[in-house]
């Protein structure tokens, strides 16, 4: 296993839109299982593998409180959506900053596990804000394009200013 490090807002990567997988090989598996260890030592509750400079449709989660119920999806699409909600997210490509952004309240999602099996679920709540993300991830979008331009240009200020102090 290994510990991937993650592309951070403004990085041009973000913005490549990946590409589906048509075979979940080994390669698939070893780089979930890579995310998964990124993601838990992040302590964050989703990653894409955008995130992390793999340019294939592959998210990783694991909203459970015991941090013991991983879940991949591999091209996930989403296939209906209902309702509107408004949450408070976060993203380890965006350290610090935390906005509201509404998305749907449910949505239903089309994916194959990690055995190339297709299967489909219904999320709700966080589960369905977390999936949005992550596909938005997969489409090279990020939660501050949803802010108004004025903040996000201070997000993004904010952001290379704590790069360039990182860097010395
Ligand atoms: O860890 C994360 N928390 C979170 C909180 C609210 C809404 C979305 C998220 S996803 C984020 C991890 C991440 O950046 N995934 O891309
Ligand atoms: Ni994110």
């Amino acid at each position: 296993m290994s510990r991937l490090s993650i592309l951070e807002f403004p990085d041009r990567r973000l913005r490549r839109v990946a590409k589906p997988v048509d075979q979940v090989t080994e390669t698939e598996r070893q780089l979930a299982t890579d995310m998964l260890e990124t993601m838990y030592a992040a302590r964050g509750i989703g990653l894409a593998a955008t995130q992390v400079n793999e340019g294939i449709r592959l998210v990783v989660m694991d909203l459970s409180e015991s941090r013991d119920e991983p879940r991949v999806f591999i091209n996930p699409e989403i296939v209906d959506r209902n309702g509107a909600q408004t949450c408070e997210e976060g993203c380890l490509s965006v350290p610090g900053i935390y906005a509201e952004v509404e998305r749907a309240e449910s949505v239903r999602v089309k994916a194959l596990g990690l055995d190339g099996e297709p299967f489909e679920l219904d999320a709700e709540g966080l589960l369905a804000v977390c999936i949005q993300h992550e596909i938005d991830h997969l489409d090279g979008k990020v939660f501050v394009d949803y802010l108004s331009p004025l903040k996000r240009r201070m997000v993004e200020k904010r952001l290379r200013k704590q790069q360039r102090a990182e860097k010395v």
